[in-house]
């Protein structure tokens, strides 16, 4: 399988993440793509290339032009106020409050397009999200050959992030950047499947009025879980998306056996779509170590789980999103690949 990885995520590598009311060191940090790297070369995985520079034309059409420019430009406008911290919001635009003007001063511009606060943006932040996005959309153009498979090792991750939101420590929706790269190039119906413990809220809001694009999300219930306030069963798509998003939110505690019937359920519902193509959102913080969620997948889980989406038939390219803090994070991600060449 190929393997695309980015040098340039190092430079991604804040500070502070505002956490139980203190600022700690980030639970989303560089280490985790080494780690993975590493784990994934290992275990055989021998065929890693760094992506070309890709710029903005496809995340165009998924984001935002004023808040893409805002991306661009949030450090240096934040820098140059002079604060010694990094880039935190403190005001939202919350219920019945403004939603159409953007503060000219960057402290109210983050807050606009902040989703959640726990995220900040750091000198170098906006390198390390193009280069995440150059690997997600490497590896579309990969599938775009007819190749059937391909893990872009994305880091910042991407599937917290909006239209015109960031959040979650994601900055540039990489699963939907891929999706519609996927789409210009021929595909009619692509499907993203997200199987990270937390809901694809940004995923979501960009696909949830499309029918180009079939979204399902296997996720920690919103009443316990980031990021609270997306990923009930209920949200079903709207308007010509209507019946195109599928969520399966689940309790504390929840294991293997539970969590594969979710599974398989959102596969007969990509197969029955007809998706010429699937975007895995692959977070392995699904896994019963994971410092800051509440599933009980093991590591060999994570081989069954991409046997049973290579078993769909349908090509895969598999995006690196969330899983923290041990170092059984790479060997969970090898094992998921190792999955996905079993049936593909
Ligand atoms: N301070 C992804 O997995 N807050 N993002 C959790 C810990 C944010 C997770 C509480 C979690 C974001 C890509
Ligand atoms: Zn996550």
């Amino acid at each position: 399988m190929k393997i695309i990885y980015s040098e340039k995520h190092k430079l991604r590598d804040a500070k502070t993440e505002l956490h139980g009311g203190e600022l700690v060191k980030p639970f989303e940090g560089p280490f985790r793509a080494e780690w993975i790297l590493e784990a994934v070369q290992s275990a055989g995985f021998k065929d890693v290339s760094a992506p070309a520079d890709y710029n903005l034309d496809v995340a165009m059409k998924v984001h935002d032009r004023g808040y893409l420019e805002f991306l661009a430009t949030a450090w240096d406008r934040w820098a140059a106020e002079g604060f010694a911290g990094e880039a935190i919001p403190v005001t939202l635009p919350v219920r019945r409050t403004q939603m159409a003007r953007v503060p000219r001063n960057i402290d109210g511009a983050l807050g606009y397009y902040a989703n959640s606060v726990e995220t900040s943006i750091s000198k170098g932040t906006y390198e390390a999200v193009l280069s995440s996005q150059s690997s997600a959309l490497e590896g579309a153009d990969w599938l775009n050959k007819g190749n059937r498979s391909a893990f872009a090792l994305c880091r910042p991750p991407g599937h917290h992030a909006g239209i015109d939101t960031y959040g979650g420590y994601c900055f540039i929706n990489n699963a939907a950047v891929a999706a519609q790269r996927l789409l210009h190039h021929g595909a009619k119906r692509v499907a993203i499947l997200d199987v990270d413990f937390h809901h694809g809220n940004g995923t979501q809001d960009i696909t949830y009025r499309r029918d180009d694009i079939f979204f399902a999300s296997l996720h920690g219930d919103p009443v316990d879980a980031f990021p609270y306030f997306l990923g009930y069963a209920d949200e079903t798509g709207e308007g010509p998306g209507e019946g195109f998003n599928a969520n399966y939110p689940m309790p504390p505690g929840t294991p293997w056996s539970i969590w594969s019937q979710a599974l398989a359920d959102a596969l007969v519902r990509i197969k029955t779509y007809g998706a010429e193509a699937i975007v895995v959102s692959l977070g392995v913080d699904t896994f019963e170590k994971d410092p800051i969620s509440f599933f009980k997948l093991t590591s060999p889980d994570y081989i069954s789980m991409g046997a049973m989406i290579a078993g769909s038939g349908v090509p895969v390219l598999t995006l690196m999103e969330g899983g923290y803090g041990v170092p059984e994070i790479g060997l969970n991600v090898a094992n998921f690949l190792k999955g996905i060449e079993s049936r593909g």
